[in-house]
């Protein structure tokens, strides 16, 4: 199916010049390459087949043991100047970078099959949409890709008209972490990726293209491109708010994606429209507005944890024509993980289960999914034109201090909350879990240049015809000295959604405090719920030290990129230590608004 476009077809003789594979396949998306695909990975062991009668066209991929997370300290965002990178980023210099990362790729595909995969991020007709062209040796990073964006004849006409595409080079290689590099050359829209099959490392087109390349691009043409969900919320009397909302890796996108509302509010009309689960771009419209894409067209999620009670949606969707990545298999072959019912045989690593080797799935493992398969899939996620953002929502998983739900004073003041969240690490990432880093509007993996002027391009959005979402912080992670959770979670967060849309419309009045706007006494729908008056006032509290003690923090992390931080930003937090101050010596006066 070779290009008409020439700067593609060189490229891609190039590759072949430099990485000699066997052949070169060039993908046309259609149902019977990834047929092909799936049985020839069947044969050589790459892929293990489920229970067929429980789960059809449902496959296991075990990857290697050491290759099962994102590898942040093995990503580089290579500006030609390192300060455009900005201390968020590893950088390396270009010329560096490519010599290094070329010698790898010498000779890496002798007597495999090189693949073409042109792809396009969004809507195939959508203007806010993009392309790319993955270049890679991995049939499982074909298939992936197939479920995860549009792929194949439609993207490369797309391309050939376009002109333009992202240019992204992968391979397998050995999988050795001492052979393994994922870089981004944002200039040359770029991206080369050696020595992993996993996820954001190896399927190009989700978290190197549309957020590392796409942030550097959104912020030359005045658009965002964010580590978000989108979903829809619509009312009895059938007006649908669609919210975007940032949360670091495994903190609950995917599952706030899919909520299913709590039994009053379906019997009273109200629905969730799934649009996307993980990346979000942004663009303002003509009458002010944001409007968003998903730039993805399936689910990569986390596996544990999803269950018939958390996520009925998510374990529909993938009860047939799923990839699952290193969960674990029952003694009759259908996939599990920690969370659902029944018992594991054998554990990620095909070995038989063992307590003593812990978890039976990796806490990372992962379902790679369509979502047109979803039940709750929008008729609206296909929309060239995306859909309008009410409220853009921020958040973490803060065991501490940070309340059930705060609300931002107005656009900079909503800039600083996401600029400053934090949240306990986990198993998204190769490291340490559980320890509280600060992950900037969840992007801290992912921001292709200088927070610094992240910040700055976020602030600029706040023109005067602007027609801007409100913006929240919310927090579901609050846990009791225990350690058990305050907060219920999962459908029950339908009703910290409600009081913002509550809040949108001018319904609700709050509450204002230092911190933010907190929903007033009884604004919150609690009916149905076992939460006492306590844990109530503990996920609402305003604790004016421990926040004194917060918002000096945030100044030291802001002060880290001066001297590109906004001074903006700078009031801002200035203004929120001032309000804490005049609190703490009127404790009486907490409505102290700044
Ligand atoms: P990435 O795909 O890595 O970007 O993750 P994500 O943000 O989509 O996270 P996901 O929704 O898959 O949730 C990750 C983990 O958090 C799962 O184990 C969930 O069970 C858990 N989780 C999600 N939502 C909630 C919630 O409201 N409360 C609690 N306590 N846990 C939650
Ligand atoms: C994340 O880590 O935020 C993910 C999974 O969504 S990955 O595709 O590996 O980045
Ligand atoms: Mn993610």
């Amino acid at each position: 199916m070779a290009s008409k476009l020439e700067a593609l077809g060189r490229w891609v003789d190039d590759v072949a010049a430099l990485t000699r594979p066997a052949r070169v396949h060039w993908c046309d998306g259609s149902d019977g390459e990834y047929q092909g695909l799936l049985q020839q990975m069947l044969h050589d062991g790459d892929l293990i087949e489920l229970n067929q009668q429980t789960h059809p066209g449902c496959y296991l991929h075990r990857s290697d043991p050491a290759d099962v997370a994102r590898v942040e300290h093995l990503t580089f965002v290579c500006h030609p100047q390192q300060h455009d990178s900005g201390p968020n980023n590893h950088w390396m210099a270009p010329a560096e970078a490519h010599a290094k990362i070329d010698a790898l790729f010498d000779g890496c595909m002798a007597g495999r099959t090189l693949y073409v995969i042109p792809y396009c991020m969004g809507p195939i007709d959508s203007p806010l949409a993009r392309c790319g062209v993955e270049i890679t040796d991995s049939p499982y990073v074909v298939a992936n890709m197939r479920i995860m964006t549009r792929m194949g004849a439609a993207a490369l006409a797309r391309i050939e008209r376009e002109g333009t595409f992202v240019k992204g080079l992968h391979s397998t290689g050995e999988l050795d972490p001492e052979r393994r590099f994922i870089m981004h050359f944002p200039a040359e829209r770029t991206i080369k990726s050696y020595g992993s099959g996993y996820g954001g490392n190896a399927l190009l087109g989700k978290k190197c293209h549309a957020l590392r390349i796409a942030s550097d691009q959104a912020r030359h043409e005045g658009w965002l491109a964010e580590h978000m969900l989108i979903v829809g919320i619509e009312n009895p009397a059938g007006e649908t708010h669609y919210i975007a909302a940032a949360f670091p890796s495994a903190c609950g996108k995917t599952n706030l994606a899919m909520l299913i509302p709590p039994e009053g509010y379906r019997r009273d009309g109200w629905k969730v429209w799934t649009v996307g689960d993980d990346i979000c771009w942004m663009h303002p419209g003509n009458d002010g507005q944001l409007y968003a894409i998903n730039p993805e067209a399936g689910f990569f999620g986390v596996a544990p944890g999803t269950s018939g009670s958390t996520n009925p949606n998510a374990l529909e969707s993938i009860s047939h024509d799923t990839i699952f990545t290193n969960v674990a298999v029952t003694a009759d072959n259908q996939p599990w993980w920690e969370g659902l019912p029944g018992t594991p045989a054998t554990d990620w690593q095909g070995r038989p289960y063992d307590p003593a080797n812990g978890p039976a799935a990796h806490p990372n493992s992962r379902f790679t999914v369509r979502a047109r398969q979803c039940p709750t899939w929008s008729p609206q996620a296909e929309a060239p034109q995306g859909v309008p953002i009410s409220a853009i929502v921020f958040g973490g998983r803060r065991p501490a201090l940070l309340p059930l739900v705060m609300e931002a004073r107005d656009w900079s003041h909503g800039v600083l909350m996401g600029a400053a969240m934090g949240s306990e690490t986990t198993a998204a990432a190769t490291g340490a879990v559980g320890v509280l880093r600060r992950d900037s509007m969840a992007m801290k993996p992912f921001c292709g240049y200088h927070y610094g002027d992240y910040f700055a391009h976020w602030l600029s959005f706040d023109q005067p015809a602007a027609k801007l979402p409100k913006i929240f912080h919310v927090n579901w992670f609050r846990k009791d000295p225990s350690g058990a959770f305050l907060w219920p979670g999962f459908g029950d967060n339908m009703r910290v959604l409600e009081w913002m849309i509550e809040r949108v419309t001018g319904r609700a009045r709050g509450r204002q405090t230092a911190i933010g706007i907190l929903p007033a006494t009884g604004e919150l729908k609690l009916e149905g719920l076992a939460l006492d008056q306590h844990q109530l006032d503990q996920l609402l509290a305003v604790n004016v030290a421990g926040w004194q003690a917060e918002i000096a923090a945030i100044g030291e992390y802001l002060e880290s990129f001066t001297p590109r931080l906004p001074e903006r930003l700078h009031q801002e937090q200035r203004r929120v230590a001032e309000a804490l101050a005049s609190t703490a010596s009127s404790p009486q006066r907490e409505a102290a608004t700044p």
